[in-house]
């Protein structure tokens, strides 16, 4: 195997994919795009991928942006620019209908609307990953597995349970690897061998060789019937047509830092029960995505913010601020109620006799004195009133608010409650 440090990372283009509507995120993503959604308390979601990146030493980056994309690329630009003295960068490239009076059609359109930076680059390889994805990933050992068997294209895959397959790309490869059959979001896609309830799929992560790109991309530009997709179009094309295609095991990743293989953790969180799914895993005792991992830090921007502070005022009484099993981020203030098993941004409030249950609240969120939640996303700046009760009585709650399958109730940003 090619050791990745034998690799030049500065022949390697990064492109990250950040322009999808996430229509399944709604009302989260009604005023920013997917991967501008807070996670964790302190990060956006594309902090994530963009720490994989820089935490491998990968540091040449383009963000491909276009739905909603001001609070993403305002946020790009505040946190994420590296220096350009020293050859790093990591900048939004903002969609510029260059080719034609549209906006990117599907993934594989906006890369090559943005050929322009592969051709003034000239890397050797291009990785062009998602931007909505939580997981941890060393990319230069996939890197390194591309490189060594001459990959025009390389696809990280992961197993997935059969009856989710209907929403991926689902790959079937050969002994050693290779891909020999790629569909894209299929009702029965193939299982895999001696495993009839997992289907191996695409986690939306590509490595390929520049020329192969270019290659493909131009062809399919010419192609009136393409959907201009990467899972739709390019990929099935280049296997069906023998080219080497190979697929990457995630399950085989490790970040340095912990012991063993990061136990696949892959989340999609394009749904909002994946994402506050997600959240609620951060806070297990022994999380598999840790964020308390120094040797693969999750970055982002700082703020001067105060630290989290919790108030004492009368125990007779019950006004402690207290938090369990939670995340509690700086500038928080918990004066008086209890919080459990919760994620909080910068800059919350809480006050006495409260009470704020299996909930993530974006930042600037305040609760009134003896109001009460329970598994609601509650988005920025909103007031929940004294004494509100919300996610104890879901038929009620659905007048308000959006409700979703598993029952947790969204917020959305600024909405004024009574
Ligand atoms: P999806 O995520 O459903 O499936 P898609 O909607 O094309 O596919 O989104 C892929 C990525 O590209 C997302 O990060 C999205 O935000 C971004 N994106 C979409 N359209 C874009 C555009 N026009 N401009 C910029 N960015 C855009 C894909 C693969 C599957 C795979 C899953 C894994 O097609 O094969 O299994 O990802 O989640
Ligand atoms: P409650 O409804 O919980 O009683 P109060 O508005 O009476 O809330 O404030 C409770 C306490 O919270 C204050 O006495 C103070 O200790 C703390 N506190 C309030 N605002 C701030 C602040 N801006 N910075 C630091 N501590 C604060």
């Amino acid at each position: 195997m090619v050791a990745w440090n034998s690799i030049d990372l500065r022949q390697v283009l990064v492109m990250i994919l950040a322009g999808g509507e996430g229509k399944r995120l709604h009302p989260l993503t009604l005023e920013r795009a997917k991967p501008a959604v807070p996670f964790g308390g302190r990060y956006r979601i594309i902090d994530i991928v963009l720490s994989n990146f820089v935490n491998s030493g990968l540091t040449r980056v383009k963000v491909l942006t276009q739905y909603k994309s001001a609070s993403l690329e305002e946020h790009i630009s505040r946190v994420w620019r590296l220096s350009p003295i020293l050859d790093n960068w990591i900048e939004p490239i903002p969609a510029q209908q260059r080719r034609g009076k549209q906006w990117y059609r599907g993934s594989a359109d906006a890369v090559f609307q943005c050929m322009h930076v592969i051709h003034d680059e000239k890397p050797e390889q291009v990785a062009i990953f998602g931007g909505d994805h939580v997981y941890k990933m060393d990319v230069r050992q996939m890197l390194s597995y591309h490189v060594d068997r001459n990959a025009d294209a390389t696809v990280a895959v992961i197993p997935i349970p059969k009856h989710e397959a209907i929403d991926f790309g689902v790959v079937e490869v050969d002994a050693k690897g290779k891909i020999v059959a790629f569909h894209e979001k299929k009702k029965d896609a193939p299982t895999m061998p001696g495993r009839p309830d997992m289907c191996l799929a695409s986690m939306g992560n590509y490595l390929f060789k520049t020329d192969a790109l270019v290659r493909e991309l131009e062809a399919d530009a010419r192609l009136e019937e393409s959907a201009h997709d990467f899972g739709h179009d390019i990929l099935p094309r280049m296997v069906a047509a023998g080219q080497e295609v190979w697929a990457y095991d995630f399950a085989t990743n490790r970040v340095p830092g912990e012991d063993s293989p990061n136990l696949g953790y892959w989340r999609d969180v394009g749904t909002v029960d994946a994402y506050w799914q997600a959240q609620m895993d951060l806070i297990e005792t022994h999380p598999q995505f840790n964020l308390y991992n120094k040797r693969w830090p999750i970055r982002t921007g700082a703020t001067h913010d105060p630290p989290a502070k919790f108030v004492f005022r009368d125990e007779a009484q019950a006004r402690v601020g207290t938090a369990t099993e939670s995340l509690v981020s700086h500038g928080c203030i918990i004066s008086g109620g209890r919080i459990h098993r919760s994620v909080l941004s910068v800059g919350c409030r809480t006050n006495s006799f409260s009470e704020v249950v299996e909930s993530v609240l974006f930042e600037g969120v305040q609760i009134g004195r003896y109001a009460r939640i329970r598994k609601c996303i509650v988005d920025k700046d909103v007031e929940i009133p004294q004494g509100a009760e919300i996610g104890y009585n879901l038929e009620a709650d659905r007048q308000r608010f959006a409700v979703t399958d598993q029952g947790v109730v969204v917020i959305p940003k600024r909405a004024k409650l009574k």
